[in-house]
Formats: C-alpha cells, sequence, structure tokens
C-alpha cells in the first residue's frame, strides 16, 4: 500500500531524479489537506453502519429486480454479500482518503474484481450505482457543501466507479 509520499518518493527513486517542482508540490498538497482528510474519515466513521443501510435501501428500491427470486441478491447469502461488498468499498475509501491515494484500492479490492464479478454473475452496473449512492449518501449526510472537502471525499469513490465502470477490450 501506498500513500501520497511514498508514491511520489517511489516514482521519482526509479529514475533516480531529486523531487522537482510538481513532486514537492503534490506532497505539500498531502501535508495541507492532512487535517481535514483526517477530520472527514472521522465524520464517516461515526456513521458507516447508518451509510451503508441508507445506500443500499436506495439501491434495493431502485432495482428492485436484484432481491426477486432471479436477481443476483435473492437468498440472504447473496444479500448479504452485498451488503459486505458495499462495507468493503466504504472501509477502503477511507483509508485511501487517509493516504491521499488510490493505490490501496488499486491493490487490494479493484485487482481481479472484475474477472470475480464476471464469473459468479454479479451484475457490475448495479455495483457501480450502489458505489455511487454510498458517496452520495455521505455528501448529503455530513452535509458536506465546501467543494475542496467534497472533492476530498469523492475521489476514492470516483476512482472505483471508473475502474470497475471501464469496459474490458
Ligand atoms: C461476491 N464479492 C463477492 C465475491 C468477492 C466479492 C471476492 C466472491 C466471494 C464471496 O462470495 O465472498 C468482493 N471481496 C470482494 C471485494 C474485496 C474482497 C470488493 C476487497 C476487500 O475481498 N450483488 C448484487 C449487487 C451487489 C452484489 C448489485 C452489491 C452492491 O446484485 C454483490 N458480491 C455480491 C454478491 C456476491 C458477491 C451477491 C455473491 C455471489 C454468489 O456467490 O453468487
Amino acid at each position: 500500500m501506498q500513500d501520497a509520499i511514498t508514491s511520489i518518493v517511489n516514482k521519482y527513486d526509479l529514475t533516480g531524479k531529486y523531487l522537482d517542482k510538481i513532486a514537492i508540490n503534490e506532497i505539500s498538497n498531502y501535508f495541507q489537506t492532512g487535517i481535514e482528510r483526517i477530520q472527514l474519515t472521522k465524520l464517516i466513521n461515526e456513521k458507516t453502519s447508518f451509510f451503508i443501510k441508507e445506500a443500499s435501501a436506495q439501491l434495493f428500491s431502485e432495482e428492485p429486480e436484484l432481491i426477486r427470486p432471479s436477481g443476483n441478491a435473492y437468498t440472504t447469502r447473496r444479500y448479504a454479500a452485498c451488503l459486505r461488498d458495499l462495507e468493503y468499498y466504504l472501509r477502503y475509501a477511507t483509508y485511501a482518503l487517509i493516504a491521499g491515494n488510490n493505490n490501496i484500492l488499486d491493490e487490494r479490492v479493484l485487482d481481479g474484481l472484475k474477472d470475480t464479478y464476471n464469473s459468479l454473475c454479479v451484475p457490475i452496473a448495479p455495483t457501480v450505482k450502489g458505489i455511487q449512492l454510498l458517496k452520495e449518501v455521505i455528501i448529503n449526510n455530513l452535509q458536506i457543501t465546501d467543494l475542496d472537502s467534497k472533492n476530498l471525499i469523492c475521489a476514492p469513490f470516483d476512482h472505483m466507479i471508473r475502474s470497475l465502470g471501464e469496459n474490458n477490450i
């Protein structure tokens, strides 16, 4: 797992370069947003069960076929797997928020996930919608209006949405 600093230093070390202006700016941004990222993570962590409950309720009300007998979230086992997956997305998003870097999402969540989903017929589009709802529920419930804070919270969720939403060639 990499945070903002290790990811920049690793990159520069590969070519044996000193940190230049761009690298220093990125690292400086990591420190400048530090307190904000910690506070946002704290706020999110106080209400994780609520966010999962609310996002899943909205997902199943918008896509009720998921929990009908032919749906992928039908049977309590699969329903539970779905809630658990949403928990994974939320928990890892908070790690990425603290790290100021999305690398942990690629490494521990997204790598190979699409293949797993495809082999189990877990539908990708509603999963993407679930992640999107999770993000919206957090922003709305915590009444985040400041654009910088919003961007910080959205970044890891948008990264997962983009990665899962990409078409395989
Ligand atoms: C299953 N979700 C799985 C599986 C994995 C993950 C590996 C297969 C193994 C298992 O059932 O536990 C996901 N595992 C992860 C992730 C990580 C991990 C992300 C990283 C930490 O270790 N079905 C739907 C909804 C959606 C859904 C749209 C919820 C949003 O219809 C999820 N995932 C879902 C379901 C299963 C699943 C229902 C079980 C599928 C099956 O066994 O038939």
